[in-house]
């Protein structure tokens, strides 16, 4: 590094060599950005977004970023990516164009856009890679700000190692707590309230986080006057800087087309934050965008004569060009030929990407026309079929799309014959193919996934005494087990610390297992998830508590962009396997009893969700999941914490197994689903209706993703041929789910002889106390009268109408 070099008799040559070094990547990355645009604009390209004007504080961020250190950053960072050795100028044409192939396109396995970078966690197996020897950049997304709540996470990890040296494989992940989780951000984008969350969270918490905010003056369009007040954001966040005593963070401001300058920054926030774990932020201001926003639109438009200007002059890679030269590092003529050789080798770089992509194309293309011409003669109108193989001859550089519909609207016309099965064969094997290059690593597809966690029963004791305990007393106790058991298991959330949550679900385990793993958070609900999620990527096993279900909303952004997304975005190349506590369903008016299911399944596809209908199945959940790779958010029944439960004496050890549904009461009239609280409500009516002969199954769905794995709803639809969805979410909400996987995804309606039904509450938030539960949920009653309308429709003589 130049200042510490410097100091040990740096020689001018070692100084130049660097510097030259530098100039080379930022000359790279920039010709990368001025190619990739025009690939855009010739059609080879859907896409580009692009990192020119931010080169240089990039190449003074990565002189200081170490093996170990995490990225949690936005799409400007290419050059950064490629200075840290995690970019080729091939693997970003790769991803631009779109391939598939995760070796070729490791960014995301042509998933992504452009200009969302990463790097690998996980082995193809899904096992860990050795985090610390490595440089790390956790996955981009698009959202504006959205990398802002993990980067809490990443940071914190770090405090964490630091503090425990009883966590297994700890050296795999840090190297005692030295790491820095470097952040960065466009300016527009710190308006976002995350952007404030995090920096307030930060400022709390003390962890080693470094954000950077490239100011360039713009959000697309949108100039720094409508976005930030005072047009600066270090200058209004200078309350929170930290003084003698206090926490807070360090503020630094530097001009991001000084290349000295910059150096000299980085150099100061990495001593501050890997050493004391003080986070820094450093508003880099001052600059471009030389091609505007991105691929889509021109900055001319809504850019002054003046300011285009000043970007040019003020370009980071020219001023850096013009102090070379000042100060007699390289001459003109010889950055010429840098220049002049850089651009050389991106466009043969290019090339090869283009190359790589289309070749395996083609191929197809020229196997799928071969057949097409092959089989054309078996159809009543061949010249349809070789109208289409002679249109996907004559393209050039054709799409999987165009070959696949070449061949599917061919299958079309003909008739039954050899050949017919022939091309459907291929089709068939063309979209298996491909199908997967889209879809598949949604959920972990490794050995620990949550489908492998086999169910263990819980054991209780022959004594009569103590053989009832409250809920909340069996989740306490089984936490207590799992702190014991798992070092790197720590719990936060508001009131979780200190009172041990307002359900005292863990009394006393602060006190037993340190301020640090179990811990009382701000009341920021979206960072609470970012801690959890960064934590997770760096090898521990978080559990975030979300105080109410019903204040979820505040993080469904990020559980829904971020970590939901996550094995996907990554084609399985990284993971975060974060438990999210709440609790929620039946209690108290309108912001604590909503049951809001129908929106969190439809957001989070992705990661789990369980909903236990009391604590020991909760309980049960949380001892499968730690041992398993994939993130669920487990919902709790509000109303049970107080409810008696057989006391167990497994604690740590039962487990709950995942995706598997339990009929809760045998019955052969009627098949009732349902999950959590409204369970204990079906089973009252339930037995109220056995009274007059009415015999209802009553099955717990116990998780709602994944659903019914081994298809035990529809098996018992055969049986009772009817069917009664009882959920707490509005009409149409979760139990549209439910009915959709039963009727549709398990085929139950060829067995059913009524009409299936759902019964949920009204459209409306439930109303307060007991009165609003009963006229804003199915009831006991409203569940008994909807079964017995069923019967009395197939049956009127045995079951007359009552009313
Ligand atoms: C939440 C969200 N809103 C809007 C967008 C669309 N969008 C993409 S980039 C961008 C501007 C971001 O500007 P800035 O943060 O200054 O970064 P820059 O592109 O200037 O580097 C916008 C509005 C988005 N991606 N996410
Ligand atoms: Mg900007």
């Amino acid at each position: 590094m130049i200042q510490e070099k410097t100091n040990t008799a740096l020689t001018f040559e070692d100084f130049k060599t660097e510097v030259l070094q530098d100039y080379i990547v930022a000359i790279t990355s920039r010709e990368c950005s001025l190619l990739g645009r025009k690939e855009v604009l010739t059609g080879k390209a859907k896409f580009g977004i692009f990192g020119d004007g931010k080169e240089l504080p990039q190449i003074a961020m990565a002189k200081f970023f170490k093996n170990g250190d995490f990225r949690s950053g936005y799409y400007r960072d290419q050059t950064f990516m490629m200075a840290i050795g995690e970019l080729t100028v091939q693997q970003l044409f790769a991803g631009l164009y779109g391939n598939t192939d995760i070796n070729e396109e490791p960014m995301s396995a042509g998933r992504q856009m452009g200009g969302h970078f990463v790097t690998h966690s996980l082995n193809e197996d899904g096992s860990w890679k050795n985090l610390a020897q490595q440089k790390n950049s956790s996955a981009d997304i698009s959202p504006t700000a959205a990398q802002m709540p993990r980067l809490l996470g990443l940071a914190q990890a770090s405090k964490i190692y630091r503090a425990f040296d009883s966590i297994p494989n700890q050296e795999n992940f840090s190297n005692k707590g030295n790491e820095i989780a470097w952040g960065t951000i466009g300016n527009a984008s710190t308006s976002e309230g995350v952007f404030f969350e995090t920096i307030n969270a930060a400022g709390v918490l003390q962890v080693p986080m470094v954000i950077s905010v490239w100011d360039d003056e713009y959000g697309i369009s949108v100039h720094a006057r409508h976005q930030t007040t005072k047009e600066d954001i270090s200058a209004i966040l200078k309350g929170f800087q930290k003084e003698e005593n206090t926490n807070g963070l360090e503020l630094i401001k530097v001009k991001g087309w000084d290349y000295t300058e910059l150096i000299a920054a980085y150099q100061k926030a990495d001593n501050i934050a890997r050493a004391q774990h003080v986070p820094v932020m450093i508003h880099v201001e001052q600059l471009t965008q030389p091609q505007g926003h991105s691929s889509s639109g021109s900055h001319e438009r809504y850019k002054s004569k003046e300011r285009l200007d000043w970007e040019k002059e003020y370009d980071c890679v020219r001023q850096m060009r013009l102090w070379m030269i000042a100060i007699n590092i390289a001459s003109p003529e010889e950055l010429d030929e840098i220049d002049a050789k850089a651009k050389k080798e991106v466009l043969e770089a290019k090339k090869a990407a283009w190359t790589t992509f289309i070749t395996p194309i083609i191929e197809e293309q020229k196997e799928i026309v071969a057949l097409l011409e092959k089989v054309a003669p078996a159809a009543h109108n061949p010249t349809i079929i070789l109208d289409h193989a002679k249109k996907l001859k004559g393209t050039k550089e054709p799409l999987k799309k165009e070959i696949l519909v070449a061949a599917r609207k061919s299958l079309r016309v003909l008739p039954a014959c050899d050949e017919k099965i022939e091309l459907l064969e291929w089709v068939k094997a063309f979209t298996t193919k491909y199908q997967a290059a889209f879809s598949s690593k949604l959920h972990s597809e490794s050995e620990w996934n949550v489908l492998s966690a086999v169910e263990v029963a819980p054991t209780y004791s022959d004594e009569e005494e103590n053989q009832d305990s409250d809920g909340r007393m069996i989740i306490r106790d089984n936490f207590d087990a799992i702190f014991s058991k798992y070092p790197e298991a720590l719990i936060f959330g508001e009131d979780s610390g200190n009172i041990g949550d307002v359900n005292q679900g863990l009394e006393g385990l602060q006190e037993k297992f340190g301020e640090l793993r179990v811990a009382d958070a701000g009341i920021r609900e979206a960072t609470i998830i970012g801690q959890g999620i960064g934590m997770a990527l760096r090898g521990l096993k978080p559990i975030a508590e979300i105080q109410y279900l019903d204040y979820l909303l505040y993080a469904i952004q990020i559980l829904s962009d971020d970590l939901a997304t996550l094995q996907y975005r990554t084609f399985g190349r990284q993971k975060a396997p974060l438990i999210i506590r709440t609790r929620g369903h039946r209690l108290e008016g309108v912001w604590h009893s909503g049951s809001p299911m129908g929106m969190i399944i439809n957001a989070v596809r992705g990661i789990n969700v369980l909903v236990p209908r009391n604590m020991t199945k909760a309980a049960g959940f949380y001892n499968s999941l730690m041992e398993c790779d994939e993130p669920a958010i487990v919902i709790e029944c509000l109303n049970g914490y107080r409810l008696k439960e057989k006391t167990p004496t497994n604690y740590g050890e039962f487990k709950t197994a995942i995706g598997v549904v339990e009929t809760i009461r045998g019955g052969s009239d009627i098949t009732l689903v349902s999950y959590g609280s409204t369970l204990r409500l079906v089973m009252e009516a339930a037995a109220e209706l056995s009274e007059i002969g009415i015999d209802c199954e009553v099955i717990d769905l116990q998780t709602l993703i994944p659903f019914d794995i081994k298809h035990d709803l529809v098996k018992s639809i055969m049986k009772t041929n009817r069917l009664l969805i009882i959920d707490e979410d509005v009409p149409g909400g979760a139990s549209a789910y439910i009915l959709q996987q039963i009727i549709e995804e398990q085929g139950a309606y060829a067995y059913l002889d009524s009409k299936p039904q759902t019964l949920a509450s009204k459209a409306h938030r439930p109303a307060y106390g007991t009165d609003g539960d009963y006229f804003s949920k199915p009831s006991i009653e409203d569940i008994y009268e909807k079964i017995y309308a069923m019967m009395h429709e197939s049956n009127p003589n045995k079951f007359p109408s009552i009313y």
